[in-house]
């Protein structure tokens, strides 16, 4: 069953406006925060925050309504939509993610670093039904351009398009103690039955012939190892997790003498974006830097 569930469908004016504004916002307004979960052009614009004007788009916790910030100014359709549609009291965050080029994020349980979390809202602005899919344990789901959706970023998720197309969703973070359904404050229209993706079954040669490449890869391509099979469950009917059982299998199999680092990066991962979180984890950079110091101490 999936928990993520649609709270309704905004009227397609202030959708539109909206759209036209996502489209606007430029490469400068994108940044770097959290690109150890991207798998090619994935990214995100912090457009509202609290009277800090954090302008990084880390995910914090407090207790402001949030505002917008600098990167906000001028976006009135964007605004409009957040403004007449949300409780901005028990708003904290607005952000644009963004998927291009066959990009995703990858998969992951959010709010590990948090005390409490959020009620997270999407609401897919520019999409593509045929492309943009989302992923949450082994369900493939679309989110329609103008719904409202709540999702339960406590479960393995991911989220991205399978081809050229653009998708850029308006991602809003509430205080955790609101219930999806309050986070809107006028009625919204009714939506269509959620658009379930069926993905083929994985083809039975198609791990194994990744896992056959294993024994020559070297700390140098894993990287590049681990972005083609991130993107597995996105095309075919397994679940996202799937990826950091690959993960541990094909570092065991690498050659030495990278293999010790491989199996621990993949251990790392499993850690870093299912379990301790990114707070008691170290990055892949910070991990390889450790690791490099290592060998210069022996
Ligand atoms: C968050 N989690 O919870 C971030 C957004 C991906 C990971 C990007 O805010
Ligand atoms: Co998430």
């Amino acid at each position: 069953m999936l928990s993520a569930y649609v709270l309704g469908l905004l009227p397609s004016d202030v959708v539109d406006a909206a759209a036209v504004d996502a489209l606007r916002v430029g490469a400068q307004s994108y940044v770097s925060t959290y690109d150890e979960y991207s798998v090619g052009s994935w990214a995100l614009a912090p457009l509202w925050s609290d009277s800090t004007g954090d302008s990084t788009g880390a995910s914090r916790e407090h207790n402001e309504a949030a505002r917008p910030i600098a990167a906000a100014a001028g976006l009135d359709g964007i605004n409009h939509l957040v403004r007449a549609h949300f409780d901005t009291d028990k708003l904290r965050t607005v952000r644009l993610v963004r998927a291009s080029h066959g990009a995703l994020i990858i998969p992951h349980i959010d709010y590990l670093e948090h005390e409490y979390g959020f009620t997270r809202v999407h609401v897919p602005l520019v999409t593509d039904s045929a492309q943009a899919r989302s992923v949450e344990d082994n369900i493939c789901f679309h989110m329609r351009r103008g719904e409202v959706w709540f999702l339960n970023a406590r479960k393995i998720h991911s989220g991205g398009v399978v081809g050229s197309s653009v998708r850029i969703h308006l991602v809003l973070d509430f205080d955790h103690a609101v219930r999806p359904v309050d986070t809107v404050t006028k009625s919204l229209s009714e939506a269509a039955p959620p658009l379930l993706i069926d993905r083929p079954s994985l083809p039975t040669d198609l791990v194994p012939s990744y896992q056959a490449l294993a024994p020559y890869i070297d700390a140098a391509g894993w990287r590049d190892l681990v972005h083609l099979i991130a993107r597995v469950h996105l095309r075919y009917h397994v679940p996202a997790g799937a990826l950091y059982d690959w993960l541990e299998d094909m570092a065991q199999e690498s050659a030495q003498p990278d293999r010790d680092f491989l199996e621990k990066d993949a251990r790392r991962m499993r850690r870093y974006f299912l379990t301790t979180g990114p707070r008691a984890t170290l990055t892949y950079g910070a991990f390889w830097d450790t690791v490099l110091a290592d060998y210069a101490n022996t």
